[in-house]
Formats: structure tokens, C-alpha cells, sequence
């Protein structure tokens, strides 16, 4: 059923909690499966790709109790677990389909690995190359390109490896490997991608040296269980960021947001298109930095976006466009062809959805441009199932002359269930 979003000429006013971040809430149960002994997770996100990602571990014998934000990870390490007599379903989440292939390619049992029809498109021989390269045993459709993948766990070897795409799930998937694989691994980025799976190797006692784009991990290492506090998710925080900015009269603040370097490109592009956004109260949990922002509604101007800028927003680029449409001049975003391969084509999807809504815009070989200001419109709007596009379609309606409706409400729970919630909160 369609879900109409219209709400009369709003302004957003208040304070948000944001939750939990989806990557570090990904990792804090993978890290605490593989960890010996008890880990205790504050701030999970409990939503639908998380989720996902327990019902793995869960079914690789590791016991794990859900209590709201808090979660208790209690596993004898990963030579305990058992072998699943069920395949293991990922949902639709690459976190958690890539990162298994590199935890469970380097196991002591057989495992197949199955998503929905998105992650059943979504290429995983960016992992299972490299993965092969270590001594990896997969089955999979053109050569372990696609899901359903059958994987043999095997005594993995340490790979020295030049990324060829800057992606921090195929880093990560190399790096669980490596953990347990014999000798040094050297990997290599092309551009710093998000580094929650080094800052929580450390948090759970691993030794790793990383120096710029390189990073040494030597295999063989045990991780012991601790308590992992997740801050919370600015790819979340970033809707109500531009909502703030272009809703008139609005004032929002944004508490426990995520701010590790390597994900807050969206605040960098808001200041350099003359957002009105501070960040007050810079903190430190379990090797994470964290702080509230504010935003106030404000004049924006186009902008550039490209290069090693890109995986730093790479999530952020639908509301980013969205952004640009209320921005003076002209916005182009380039180098970020990987926006193909997230949970649809995100060029494709942005690109249209906007224009339905009379957005001048054009997509690009790598990215799109976009002509501001523009009046926007109501109109009928496609998720394609993807949870960015369902928010940056709501976000879009707070400004939209007409009513917008989008045909799959559900899909955002993916990453942020309660967003409708936190939405209506600060609609005034
Ligand atoms: O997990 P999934 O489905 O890949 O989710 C997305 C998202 O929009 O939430 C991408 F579609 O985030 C990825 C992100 O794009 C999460 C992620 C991570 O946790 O390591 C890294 C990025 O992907 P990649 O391919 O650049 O490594």
C-alpha cells in the first residue's frame, strides 16, 4: 500500500536521539561472536539488517539475548561455533553478506549464504577474489559472483592485496580472514573508506598497524569479549541535517551522533554549501568519536563533490541531491560509480525519482548534476526497495507544494524503524 506524505507548509523544531549506527552495530555482533567470552552491546540498532546479521550468528550456535538497545554476545570463540543445518539469510544487507563470506571463508565448517532479490544482484566477487586468493573455497553462480554462495572453511593464508574499489566491507571482509589466516596481511585502499572494523579490532584487543591507505594485520590473533557502546548513525542523522537546512523556520539538534572521520563528509558538504550546522560536544566511546549537532534552515549554494570525499558520504548522496535542488548554482557530484551497486542503482534511482518531482537534474557516468533552486512538486514516488530513497522521498515531501506517496514504507526499517516517528516529533 502506498503511504501519502503530506504535511502543510511544516517547520521542524526539537531534539532527536539518533540511533545506533548500522555499521558498528554489524560489527559489534559479528566482533562478539568471534571474540571469546561475553561482550555487551549499548546502543544496538535493532533494525531489519542488524537483525539479519544476529539470525546468523545465532544459527552458528553463539547465544545472543536482545533487550531492547542492549544485547548480550556470549560465544567460546570462532572454533566453537556450530555447523548451521539451516542456510544463513542475510536479508538485505551487504554489511552483513560480505563480512560473513570473509568470517566463515577462513571457519572449520560449510555454510550457504543467501540474500533477498537486491543482495541477490549485488556483486560479491569484489570479496570472494581476494577471498580465493587466501585459499577460500566458495560455489556460487558466474564463479562466486552472485548469492546463493556455498562455502568449505579452509586454513586461510595471509594475501598482500591492492583494493581495486574503495569499499569498507570488502577491507573488512580481508581484514575477519585475516584474523585467522597464517602471516602478515598488507592491504591497500585507493581511498580511505569507513574504518569501524580497524577501530573495533582494537577495542576487542587485536594489534594492527595502519599507516594512511595501508593497513598490516597478523593473523592468528584471539579477540576477548568487552563492552561496546554504539554511537549513533550520521548516514540517519543526515536526513533530519538536510531537512533542518531547507524546511523554512527550522531549528533541529541531533544528539549521539556518530563522528568518525571517515563518515562525515555530509557535514563537510553542508558547511561548503553554507549550511548553518555546528557540532558541539566532541566525545570518545569504544574508539568512536561522538557529538550533537544543530542545524538551522539557511541559504545554500552548489557545490562539488568528488574524489576522496566520496567514500566518506558515499550513503549520503541521495539526500545530498535532494540538498541540491534547494542549493543556488549548480551541484556536481562525480566519482561515484559504486552508487550502481548499493541496494539498487542509486544513480538511476535518485536521478528519476527527483525528476518526478520537478528536479532539474541529469544523471552522469559517475555520478549526476544537478541545477538549483527548484520549486518541487508532488508526485509518486519508487523506493526500489531501498531505504535511502524512501527517506530522501519523505524529506522531500516537507517541501513539496503537493502531497508525495512512496509504495514500500517497510524498506526503511532496514536502517532507521522509527524514522516516521522521529519525523513527526519535530514537525511543527
Ligand atoms: O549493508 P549495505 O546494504 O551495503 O548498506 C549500505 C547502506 O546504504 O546502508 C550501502 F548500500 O551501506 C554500506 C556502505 O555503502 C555499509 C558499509 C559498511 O558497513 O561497511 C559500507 C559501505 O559499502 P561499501 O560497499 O562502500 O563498503
Amino acid at each position: 500500500m502506498r503511504k501519502i506524505l503530506d504535511y502543510a507548509q511544516p517547520s521542524l523544531q526539537g531534539t532527536l536521539r539518533i540511533p545506533g549506527d548500522k555499521s558498528v552495530s554489524h560489527r559489534s555482533i559479528m566482533f562478539g561472536s568471534i571474540a571469546k567470552g561475553e561482550t555487551t552491546i549499548e546502543g544496538f540498532l535493532q533494525s531489519d539488517d542488524c537483525l539479519a546479521t544476529i539470525d546468523c550468528f545465532t544459527k552458528l550456535g553463539v547465544e545472543i539475548l536482545i533487550d531492547g538497545e542492549n544485547v548480550q554476545v556470549k560465544s567460546n570463540g570462532i572454533d566453537a561455533w556450530k555447523e548451521p543445518s539451516d542456510i544463513l539469510y542475510t536479508g538485505n544487507s551487504g554489511t552483513t553478506t560480505r563480512l560473513m563470506l570473509g568470517i566463515l571463508a577462513g571457519s572449520n565448517l560449510t555454510t550457504v549464504l543467501i540474500g533477498d532479490e537486491s543482495i541477490q544482484k549485488r556483486p560479491m566477487k569484489r570479496v570472494t577474489a581476494p577471498l580465493k586468493k587466501m585459499g577460500a573455497h566458495f560455489i556460487g553462480r558466474e564463479d562466486a559472483q552472485f548469492t546463493p554462495i556455498a562455502m568449505e572453511g579452509k586454513k586461510l593464508q595471509a594475501i598482500h592485496y591492492k583494493m581495486p574499489v574503495a569499499s569498507a566491507q570488502v577491507k573488512s571482509a580481508i581484514l575477519l580472514a585475516a584474523l585467522n589466516a597464517e602471516g602478515e596481511t598488507i592491504l591497500t585502499e585507493i581511498e580511505i573508506s569507513r574504518d569501524h572494523t580497524e577501530k573495533m579490532l582494537r577495542h576487542f584487543g587485536a594489534d594492527l598497524t595502519v599507516e594512511d591507505k595501508t593497513i598490516y594485520l597478523t593473523g592468528g590473533q584471539k579477540l576477548t569479549g568487552t563492552h561496546v557502546v554504539v554511537p549513533g548513525d550520521i548516514s540517519s542523522a543526515a536526513f533530519f541535517l538536510a531537512a533542518g537546512s531547507i524546511v523554512p523556520n527550522s531549528k533541529l539538534v541531533l544528539q549521539n551522533v556518530g563522528l568518525n572521520p571517515t563518515r562525515t563528509g555530509i557535514v563537510d558538504v553542508l558547511k561548503e554549501m553554507g549550511a548553518n550546522v555546528s557540532i558541539l560536544e566532541l566525545d570518545n566511546v569504544s574508539h568512536e568519536e561522538i557529538g550533537d549537532i544543530t542545524v538551522e534552515t539557511s541559504e545554500l549554494k552548489g557545490t562539488e563533490i568528488g574524489g576522496d570525499l566520496i567514500p566518506r558520504l558515499i550513503d549520503e548522496i541521495p539526500i545530498i541531491a535532494l540538498l541540491a535542488t534547494q542549493a543556488t548554482g549548480k551541484t556536481i557530484i562525480k566519482d561515484a560509480e559504486e552508487l550502481k551497486v548499493k541496494e539498487t542503482n542509486r544513480i538511476d534511482a535518485v536521478v528519476n525519482e527527483l525528476k518526478k518531482l520537478g528536479a532539474n537534474i541529469t544523471a552522469t557516468a559517475d555520478g549526476m548534476i544537478i541545477e538549483g533552486p527548484t520549486p518541487l512538486h508532488g508526485g509518486d514516488i519508487d523506493t526500489y526497495g531501498d531505504h535511502r530513497i524512501g527517506m530522501m522521498a519523505a524529506i522531500a515531501s516537507l517541501i513539496t507544494s503537493t502531497a508525495v506517496t512512496i509504495d514500500n514504507e517497510n524498506c526503511i526499517a532496514v536502517s532507521y524503524p522509527n524514522f516516521f516517528e522521529h519525523l513527526l516529533s519535530v514537525i511543527k
